[in-house]
């Protein structure tokens, strides 16, 4: 699949042979700052990303080290950055030379592309236009519209990218207000985790930390894309196969970010461009694969363990003895799997596997990282705890340079859990919330997003209030999402651009425009800063660096408050404006309903490098029913057994993201690091699986739902792109193959959407004449 190759008038593809990082991200950093018109002051705030006293990167959660590098940001980081602070804005007069209806022919590019949003705004009926609303009034009406409906028709969502003071008040306010429908992004993304986890080891989120990759001798990586998705990590993966450690790796497609890196901030390496392997195997593991591919690994250590003497064993039985649970039933699971039925499910050989068992049995201390690979699959949970299981094996929780590190997307998601945002009420203390706060957490459980999006189709959800995000777009369904949405009573966008969630919208709708976290934030007390949670359990400060978009925007604490005193009145005992005025005695709330976490948190908060959360099973304390860490059989080899199918026309979609996008923000249409360039309306696909379907690259096709639940699920206009992908394996972009993802193609316990493993049919699309 070599050499350039024009497929249509926008589409170009042509393998990208280079390392990531290198020359090519310092061009693309260079592009996206001369795009948003920030050249001088954009690469001033860049020096203050991810520092103590700086503002927390927007783009993903990975870690953010004590001793930060002189630029402590990455290509994608620097995008989003200079995205938010973009000189462009959208105005009143922008909306009012527009209708909705206009605007809903833009596609996710222009729409956001357009700029910062300036005014709070409130849809006319009577133009299909967006108009200009002063905050009281619209405070005032959406304070009425909720409080006419039943508490449980309403769901507030909230996209991972709010700070934990922000979460905190919303988190109370919705039940405030009489609900627990508190969805969020993490419902789509890492719920998998947050269920899988604590059954097995008694935490919620992963136990390493950065110092474990000075310490691990070897680095398991299953279903996540560091190159584009967290391109931080390849710092610590760079200093670790330095060292010689083995990294290996199970991604169906090969990654770049895998393969090589050269660091854009080491003129040396910049200069020779020698580029640092990242993976030592490379494991083409067919999607839904990896349980098996998993229980292969550890059948193969288990015929280690029989062949070595006792004095040397495979499994570290000290721990297994004294740690564990389950390990008979672990051990008999995997006696009864064929090595047959295992090659068959992955798709890679028994000996690829017996390669990793072996690297994995010489190291002593192992780091387990995922993305979302695993999470996103109707067995995603199994899948996360048989790799658990195999951690277990060797003894590889609770000790220094090991771990299990599910890589989370948002930066603030993990940190939104760890304050109350969850559907849960289990999870939030309610006996604390009552007392100081004089709330009472609803005892139902609330809805998740599936769940949210079920009711939206079925007419019992009336109101939804998006905190970020862009929900239309990020969920399943679409077809059967978008109608249900535009019948809904009330639409509420807390936004920082424009995108499709509020242009398909309720009968009554408001665009609230906020300030984006690099934005100075004046309060009564002066300027504010907010805190953030990475993806090791490390919360930080973030300081804004640059004035406001406009002078219309408003915080989202401020934005909350507004709406909490309007929908929920004399229904909680908190000072709404006085939290407001300083974010300090927000913080200070959030340490006495979470002491364990964050006492002391305004003092802590501006450490160098942060605070980490307490982690019992780090201390390997495990806080689960057995009091153990618990080995749990999988109930299948298939992390999608509802949807598997012996058709052999049925091929597995996986959904991806491209270099140039965070989630449905669209900055370009190329993805450098697969080489396509022009046109995100692509497939890729092995050759064999060209031929067979009697295509050629370049075609023009539709792909279609395999499901007989009398939905039609379609998408046409995709070019086929040859590509190296397991055969029976496609795969295409996040959201413009939302449409073909059923809402019932989900994560059994997590609910998670089953983004990575979607049956579908390719069919050729007529040629146009
Ligand atoms: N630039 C950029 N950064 C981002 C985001 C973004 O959109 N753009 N999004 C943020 C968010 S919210 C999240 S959650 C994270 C997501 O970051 P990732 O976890 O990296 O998510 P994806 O890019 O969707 O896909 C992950 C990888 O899984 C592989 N894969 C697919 N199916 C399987 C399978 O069955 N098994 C295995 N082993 N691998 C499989 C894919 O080939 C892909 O390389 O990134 C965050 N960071
Ligand atoms: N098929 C498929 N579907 C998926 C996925 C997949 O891999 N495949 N991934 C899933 C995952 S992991 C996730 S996390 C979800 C993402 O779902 P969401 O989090 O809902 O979506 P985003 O695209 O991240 O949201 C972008 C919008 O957030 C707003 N925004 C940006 N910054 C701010 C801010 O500071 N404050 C506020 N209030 N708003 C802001 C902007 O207006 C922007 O348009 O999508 C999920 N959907
Ligand atoms: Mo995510």
């Amino acid at each position: 699949m070599a050499n350039k190759r024009r497929l249509s008038g926008d589409l170009e593809v042509e393998p990208y042979e280079g390392p990531s990082g290198g020359w090519g991200s310092v061009r693309s950093l260079a592009r996206s700052l001369t795009r948003e018109h920030v050249p001088i002051k954009g690469s001033r705030v860049l020096l203050n990303q991810n520092k103590t006293g700086g503002f927390m990167c927007v783009s993903c959660a990975w870690a953010k080290p004590a001793d930060p590098r002189v630029f402590e940001f990455c290509e994608n980081g620097a995008k989003a950055t200079t995205w938010e602070i973009t000189h462009k804005r959208v105005t009143p007069e922008f909306f009012a030379a527009r209708t909705v209806t206009e605007l809903e022919s833009w596609d996710d590019h222009h729409l956001e592309a357009a700029g910062r949003l300036t005014h709070p705004m409130r849809w006319d009926a009577r133009t299909d236009k967006y108009l200009p609303v002063s905050w009281e009034e619209a405070f005032a009406e959406i304070g009425r519209e909720l409080q006419a409906l039943h508490p449980d028709s309403a769901v507030f969502y909230t996209s991972g990218r709010a700070s934990l003071e922000a979460s905190f008040m919303y988190g109370l306010f919705a039940r405030a207000y009489g609900t627990n429908n508190l969805p969020d992004s993490s419902n789509m993304c890492h719920e998998t985790s947050s269920v899988a986890l604590p059954e097995s080891i008694g935490v919620p989120v992963g136990t390493c930390t950065l110092d474990d990759f000075y310490k691990t001798d070897c680095i398991f990586f299953f279903g996540q894309n560091v190159g584009t998705s967290s391109p931080r990590m390849l710092h610590q993966l760079q200093d670790a196969a330095r060292r010689g450690v083995p990294i290996i790796t199970f991604n169906p497609l090969r990654e770049r970010g895998l393969e090589e890196f050269v660091n854009p901030q080491a003129p040396g390496e910049m200069l020779t461009d020698k580029p640092t392997r990242i993976s030592s195997q490379y494991h083409q593991v067919r999607s839904g694969g990896d349980t098996a591919a998993i229980m292969g690994i550890a059948k193969a250590l288990l015929a280690r363990e029989d062949r070595t003497d006792a004095t040397n064993p495979v499994i570290d039985w000290a721990f297994v003895n004294e740690h564990t649970h389950g390990w008979d039933e672990f051990a008999e699971a995997i006696n009864l799997c064929e090595w047959s039925e295992i090659e068959k499910r992955c798709g890679l050989q028994r000996d690829a596997l017996e390669a990793a068992a072996g690297a994995y049995a010489q190291a002593n201390a192992v780091m387990f990282i995922y993305g979302m690979g695993l999470t996103q699959h109707e067995q995603g949970v199994e899948t996360v705890q048989t790799l658990i299981n195999l951690a277990l094996m060797r003894g590889n929780i609770g000790k220094p340079g090991a771990g299990i590190c599910p890589v989370r997307g948002h930066s603030n998601v993990q940190g939104q859990r760890t304050v109350g945002i969850t559907e849960k009420p289990w999870m939030v203390p309610a006996d604390k919330i009552k007392q100081q706060f004089g709330i009472e957490v609803p005892a139902n459980k609330g809805l998740t997003t599936v769940e949210a999006c079920a009711k939206v189709i079925d007419g019992s959800v009336r109101a939804m209030v998006l905190l970020g995000g862009n929900l239309v777009r990020a969920v399943p369904e679409h077809r059967l999402v978008e109608p249900a949405w535009r019948k809904l009573r009330l639409t509420v966008n807390i936004l920082t651009k424009l995108n499709r969630s509020a242009l398909v919208h309720g009968e009554v709708s408001f665009i609230l425009p906020c300030l984006g976290r690099i934005e100075f934030d004046e309060q009564a007390s002066g300027r504010q800063a907010t805190a953030m949670e990475d993806s090791t359990g490390c919360m930080h400060g973030s300081r804004g660096q640059v004035a406001p978009a406009s002078p219309h925007l408003l915080s989202e604490p401020r934005i909350i408050a507004g709406l909490a005193k309007a929908a929920a009145p004399g229904r909680s005992i908190i000072p709404w404006d006085h939290w407001v005025a300083d974010y300090g005695r927000i913080r200070d709330a959030i340490a006495a309903t979470y002491p364990d976490i964050f006492h002391d948190f305004n003092a802590r908060l501006w450490q160098p490098g942060g605070f980490h959360r307490p982690l019992p099973a780090r201390e390997r304390q495990w806080k689960t029913k057995t009091g153990k860490a618990n080995f749990i059989v999988p109930a299948s080899l298939a992390s999608d057994p509802k949807t598997e199918t012996r058709d052999p026309d049925v091929v597995q979609l996986i959904t991806l993201r491209s270099n140039g996008q965070f989630n449905t923000t669209i900055y370009s249409y190329d993805d450098r690091f697969r080489g396509i360039y022009g046109s995100r309306y692509v497939v890729l696909m092995h050759p064999r699986d060209i031929d067979r379907f009697g295509l050629k690259e370049g075609a023009m096709v539709t792909l279609a739902t395999a499901a007989s639940d009398g939905v039609t699920r379609e998408v046409g206009g995709f070019r086929v792109v040859a590509y190296d992908i397991p055969p029976g394996c496609i795969a295409g972009y996040y959201p413009e193959c939302n449409p073909l993802l059923p809402l019932w193609h989900h994560e059994k316990k997590a609910k998670t959407p089953a983004a990575k493993s979607i049956p579908v049919r390719v069919k050729a699309d007529a040629p146009t004449a």
